[in-house]
């Protein structure tokens, strides 16, 4: 009867113990960890990232637990005698490839991906984003949507930044004109800037890129559902560095041509007066 209670209480206590765990299981998987993959390639920097940080904690719980342990095993008011194998050989291989194993198997695991990061090849939209101080701009160059081009500015009210007004969910991650590509389509970014270093960068598409003055890199996403994205300028590029969000709008091949067919007329639109003052 006793056993049974103490059964119990004690499954009561670990079920009680299991909600707190559980919330920061989750907590650790979505406000701590890196954004929620959006890509094929996010989802295998992801998984790279959640097994290095395994391999980093085992040799970090391995090696402080023998530390600690011979600290306090070995002490000297124990009157403990220290080794004498000086200059062991065994030690010597053993300290030296065990480190190298581990970097290897890191690097097999991990090149493709780096690889695969730097394919830019055979993309269906190119799209080129210039780093101003501190705006973005984006020129389509290449693919359905070839020849729109718009700047993209932060949103978010001053007021806010000054606490004049409260502070909304989207508060420096908001922009006027966001960047729009099909969902499921290669898209390849070409980065560079107009004045100084600055860096495109999405988290959940697994993308960062240096923009650099005088210079052309480039990167690639392929983005497997439709949503909105968000990243910063990755590189520090002056006083209002924090105030150059990139938003990406992921839409269906359908709104995607719509929203192209809009671009072209707004365009369109604008190029009107310019031509009529040339006729004149
Ligand atoms: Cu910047």
């Amino acid at each position: 009867m006793r056993i049974n209670k103490v059964l119990q209480s004690l499954s009561l206590s670990v079920a009680g113990l299991a909600m707190p765990v559980l919330a920061l299981a989750n907590d650790i998987t979505t406000k701590y960890n890196l954004r929620t993959p959006a890509s094929g390639m996010a989802e295998s920097l992801y998984s790279l990232h959640n097994w290095l940080m395994i391999v980093c904690v085992v040799i970090f719980v391995v090696v402080f637990g023998v530390m600690f342990y011979s600290i306090y095993a070995h002490r000297k008011s124990k009157g403990h005698q220290p080794a004498t194998f000086h200059e062991s050989t065994t030690m010597e291989i053993a300290w030296t490839v065990v480190p190298f194993l581990i970097v290897v198997v890191i690097g097999v695991y991990a090149t493709p991906i780096v690889m695969a990061q730097k394919d830019t090849t055979n993309a269906d939209i190119t799209i080129k984003a210039t780093g101003y101080q501190w705006k973005w701009g984006y020129d389509y160059l290449k693919g359905e949507g070839q020849g729109i081009s718009f700047l993209s500015t932060l949103s978010t009210p001053y007021e806010q930044r000054i606490n004049q007004q409260p502070k909304t969910l989207n508060y420096l991650s908001e922009v006027d004109n966001p960047v729009v590509v099909p969902v499921g389509k290669k898209i390849r970014v070409v980065t560079t800037a107009n004045d100084v270093i600055h860096a495109w960068m999405v988290p959940a598409f697994g993308v960062k890129q240096d923009a650099i003055p005088g210079f052309v890199r480039d990167t690639w996403f392929k983005a497997d559902r439709i949503g909105t994205f968000n990243g910063h300028c990755a590189e520090l590029c002056g006083k209002d560095h924090a105030f150059m969000p990139i938003v990406v709008k992921v839409v269906s091949a359908e709104d995607y041509t719509k929203w192209v067919a809009e671009q072209k007329k707004k365009l369109a639109a604008n190029a009107a007066p310019a031509q009529l003052a040339q006729a004149k």
